[in-house]
C-alpha cells in the first residue's frame, strides 16, 4: 500500500501550491534579510573591534538620510508581502458567489461527518473525492469549534458552531491525503484524525451511488445474531445505519463501515477484531469520547463485530 500523503511541503492541489509558494517567497526573503543582518554585525564586529589604548569611539547620532532609508526598506518589504498574501488568500479562498457547496463537512467531538447532497449520502471519517475536480466544501460543527486541516490539499478552515465557513480543494493527485482537526476542541482534539480518499471521477461515483444505498446486511448466523444485538442494545440511540431503525445522529453513521479503512477517527486500523476490541472498551482507546461502554461480553461484541463489518 502506497503511504498516505502528510506534508504541507508536498502540495497536491492548486491552492495548497499557492501556500506553499508563498511558504517559500516570505521564507526566502527572510532568509536574505537574516544572511545580511547576521553577516554585518558579525563583520562589524571583527573589523571594529577594540584593541588596547584606542580612544572612546566617535559618537553618531540623527542621520537624516539613512534613519529614512531604514524606515522605508522594511516598509517596502511588509508592503510586497501584504500583496503577496492577499493575492494568495483569493487564489485559495474566491469568492463563493452561487456556487452549491459539493460536500458539508460537520464536525463533532471527536470525529468528522460528511454529507454529500444528489444522490444524498452521508459518510463518517473519510471523505472521498474525485481527482481534478474543484470543490467547495462547507465546514460546520455540530459542537465546539473544531478546524478541518489537510496539509497537502489546502489552506486551514474553522468549524464554527451556527457560522458556516467555505473552504475550495482541487485534488491534483489521487491517493490517501491525511489531515486533523487544527484547533483545540477538548479531550480527544489530537485523535481526531482526517483522512482523504481522492479517487478518479468513475471511481468516485461508483462509491457514491454505494454509499447512497442502503447496505446489505449479513447473512452468515454470527452477522444476523450482530443486527439483532445492533437493535436491541442502545447502539441506534446514537449511530444511524439506513435501512433500519436506527437513526442516531450522536455517533457516526455506521452504514458502510466495513469499507472504511480506519476506526474511530483514525485510532485504530478497521479489522474485525480490532472493532471488537472497540465495542467491548471505546474508552480505553479514547478516553473521554461520548461512545459509553456498552457492557458486552466478548461473543456479544464478536457477532457485533460481524455485523457491522459484513454490512455492504
Ligand atoms: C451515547 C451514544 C453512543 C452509543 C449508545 C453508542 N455509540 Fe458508538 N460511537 C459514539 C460516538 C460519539 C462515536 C465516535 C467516537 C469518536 O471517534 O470520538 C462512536 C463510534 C463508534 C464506532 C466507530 C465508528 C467509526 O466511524 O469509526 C462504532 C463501530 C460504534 N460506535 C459502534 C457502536 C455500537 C455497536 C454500539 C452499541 C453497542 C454503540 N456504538 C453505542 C456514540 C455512541
Ligand atoms: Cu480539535
Amino acid at each position: 500500500m502506497q503511504m498516505p500523503h502528510t506534508s504541507v511541503l508536498d502540495p497536491h492541489s492548486p491552492q495548497a501550491q499557492s501556500i506553499a509558494r508563498l511558504f517559500y517567497i516570505d521564507l526566502s526573503i527572510a532568509a536574505v534579510i537574516f544572511l545580511l543582518v547576521t553577516g554585518l554585525v558579525a563583520f562589524a564586529a571583527w573589523r571594529f573591534r577594540a584593541r588596547p589604548g584606542d580612544p572612546e569611539p566617535y559618537q553618531e547620532s540623527g542621520v537624516r538620510w539613512l534613519e529614512a532609508l531604514w524606515t522605508a526598506i522594511p516598509s517596502l518589504i511588509l508592503l510586497v508581502l501584504l500583496v503577496l498574501t492577499a493575492k494568495t488568500m483569493l487564489e485559495v479562498n474566491p469568492p463563493v458567489g452561487k456556487r452549491k457547496p459539493d460536500v458539508t463537512v460537520v464536525a463533532h467531538q471527536w470525529w468528522w461527518e460528511y454529507r454529500y447532497g444528489d444522490p444524498a449520502a452521508v459518510a463518517a471519517n473519510e471523505l472521498h473525492m474525485p481527482l481534478g475536480e474543484n470543490w467547495l466544501l462547507l465546514i460546520s460543527s455540530a459542537d465546539v469549534i473544531h478546524d478541518f486541516w489537510v496539509p497537502d490539499l489546502g489552506a486551514k478552515m474553522d468549524a464554527i458552531p451556527g457560522h458556516p465557513g467555505y473552504l475550495w480543494i482541487q485534488p491534483r493527485q489521487a491517493g490517501t491525503f491525511l489531515g486533523t482537526c487544527a484547533e483545540y476542541c477538548g479531550t480527544d482534539h489530537a485523535t481526531m484524525g482526517i483522512r482523504v480518499v481522492v479517487e478518479s471521477p468513475a471511481d468516485f461515483a461508483a462509491w457514491r451511488q454505494h454509499q447512497a444505498r442502503a447496505p446489505v446486511p449479513p447473512s452468515d448466523a454470527a452477522g444476523i445474531r450482530g443486527g439483532r444485538l445492533f437493535a436491541a442494545r442502545t447502539c441506534r440511540n446514537c449511530h444511524s445505519i439506513a435501512g433500519t431503525d436506527a437513526h442516531g445522529r450522536v455517533g457516526p453513521d455506521l452504514g458502510h463501515l466495513g469499507e472504511r479503512a480506519t476506526l474511530a477517527a483514525g485510532v485504530l486500523t478497521n479489522t474485525p477484531d480490532q472493532l471488537r476490541r472497540w465495542l467491548l472498551d471505546p474508552q480505553h482507546f479514547k478516553p473521554g469520547c461520548h461512545m459509553p461502554d456498552a457492557g458486552l461480553t466478548d461473543a456479544e461484541a464478536r457477532d457485533l463485530a460481524s455485523y457491522l463489518e459484513g454490512l455492504r
